[in-house]
């Protein structure tokens, strides 16, 4: 069966950009949360990690049912800490009962990259709840930190997308840190991990060494010794399929953002089929509207 895009009854762009302005404020609210990184990457993650379990060929997974609130979904070593997001969310799930989970987790996402100045990304509403065993999608279809390129390439070709894309979508760890009690990583890309910018890309073609260190294996920076990059970052570097992409990026932020708006904007709706000439929204910033 078709997961069809379903918009609440009279729902329109301004029910969605009052709930886009009241994530936007509760972030602003915890610009402390997580020693400073807020809740910009946690969201993205969130919305991500909602998104990322689809499977083109079988095509299961995928944000529309909303499901990560659900056993074994939530029990998935890579969802840990997003309880985090979805706690975060969850008064509003319940100030506007007529959204669903799906919607509000990518929105969260999409809140959080437009408020941290990342580019602008086009939504559309229309997942629905399922409360339904089948439609929760089995552990492990979340990408494993610790491999190489190949291992990057051939994840992302299971969700449709190729070198391009991919590379643009890594470079939303410009916000937000590892936690090493989420995944055994620790720390963040970079110094402004709360805005979202080109700079994973700039970073990554600097130097960088193994960490000596008891957790896993990951890189830090040869200067400082305070940012990281996880294993299949630094594949990004060794590989040339994907190096090209780098070094646009990272010479070219006007780029980068439209390559992430379009990649960022597909993964979200992953799996949904749109009624033909369902136009996306596109949200104003807080700023915007002042
Ligand atoms: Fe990621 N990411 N990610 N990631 N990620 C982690 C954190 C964030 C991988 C591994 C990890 C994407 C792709 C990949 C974010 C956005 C995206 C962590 C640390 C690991 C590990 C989690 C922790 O400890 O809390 C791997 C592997 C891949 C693919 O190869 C993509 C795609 C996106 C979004 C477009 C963001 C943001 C974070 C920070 C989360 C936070 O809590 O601050």
């Amino acid at each position: 069966g078709a997961n069809v895009a379903t918009v609440p009854q009279g729902k329109t762009l301004k029910d969605y950009q009052e709930v886009y302005n009241d994530i936007a404020a509760k972030i602003e609210e915890n610009l402390d949360y997580d020693g400073g990184a807020g809740f910009y990457g946690q969201l993205v993650r969130l919305a991500w990690h909602s998104s990322g379990t689809y499977d083109k060929n079988t095509k299961t997974g995928g944000s529309y049912y909303g499901t990560m609130i659900f056993y074994p979904e939530a029990s998935d070593g890579a969802n840990n800490g997003l309880a985090n997001g979805r706690d975060f969310l969850y008064e509003f799930a319940v100030k506007y009962p007529w959204i669903s989970r799906g919607d509000l987790w990518t929105l969260g996402g999409v809140v959080a990259v437009q408020e941290s100045g990342g580019p602008k990304i086009p939504w559309r509403p229309g997942r629905v709840d399922s409360y339904e065993k089948k439609d929760i999608p089995e552990n492990g279809n979340l990408p494993d930190a610790s491999q190489d390129g190949k291992y990057v390439r051939n994840y992302f070709k299971r969700l449709g997308f190729g070198d391009r894309e991919i590379v643009a979508l890594l470079g939303a760890h410009c916000l937000g840190k590892c936690h090493p009690e989420n995944s055994g990583y620790d720390g963040p890309w970079g110094p402004s991990f709360n805005m979202f910018t080109n700079d994973f890309f700039v970073r990554l073609l600097g130097s960088w060494h193994v960490r000596q260190w008891d957790g896993e294996k990951q890189y830090e920076d040869d200067e400082t010794n305070s940012f990281m990059m996880l294993p299949t970052d630094i594949a990004l570097k060794e590989e040339s399929y994907f190096l090209k992409y780098v070094k646009l990026y990272a010479a070219d932020q006007d780029l980068f953002f439209a390559d992430f708006s379009k990649a960022f904007a597909t993964l979200l709706e992953l799996g949904i089929e749109y009624p033909r000439g369902t136009k996306p929204f596109l949200f104003k910033t807080v700023e915007e509207q002042e």
